[in-house]
């Protein structure tokens, strides 16, 4: 089991940051750094809901998610509060750079499928081959349709 699940901060009215990443299985730790009341509230099917007031006196929850998933999140106290909680089984994803790079290290030779997702753009694949000791370049157009 990974050690770490990452941390999902409720900062000035945000999460921070926007999407965060959770290996499957680990704890995600939930820390409420305003001091006020929020309510995170967590849209996944594969992993079981939940709706849970966060009071300005509970500065961390742990929770944990057992299966891959991308989920959504909501503040009940704050309509405008939104994030996405991204869990996975392996260790080859992340959250691109504000122009949308992004590097993911120690790939094992071999054909994947890289799936890149974004909350308003959807979802596009895109084979790329891994060789030893080679970089491997991608290029997506998430375009809006
Ligand atoms: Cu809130």
């Amino acid at each position: 089991m990974p050690e770490t699940g990452g941390t999902l901060d409720q900062k000035d009215c945000r999460y921070a940051p926007h999407v965060v990443l959770s290996p499957a299985g680990a704890e995600l730790s939930i820390v409420n750094s305003d001091g006020i009341l929020h309510n995170i509230h967590t849209y996944s099917t594969k992993n079981p809901a939940f709706n849970k007031a966060q009071p300005k006196f509970k500065k961390e929850m742990k929770e944990n998610f057992a299966q891959p998933e991308t989920v959504k999140l909501t503040c009940d106290a704050h309509g405008w509060m939104s994030g996405w909680l991204i869990v996975q089984d392996n260790p080859y994803y992340v959250v691109t750079d504000a122009n949308g790079a992004f590097k993911i290290t120690d790939v094992p030779p071999g054909d994947y499928e890289l799936k890149f997702w974004h909350e308003t753009l959807g979802e596009t694949t895109q084979k790329v081959s891994v060789k030893a000791k080679e970089e491997a370049k991608v290029a997506v157009d998430m375009a809006k349709k």
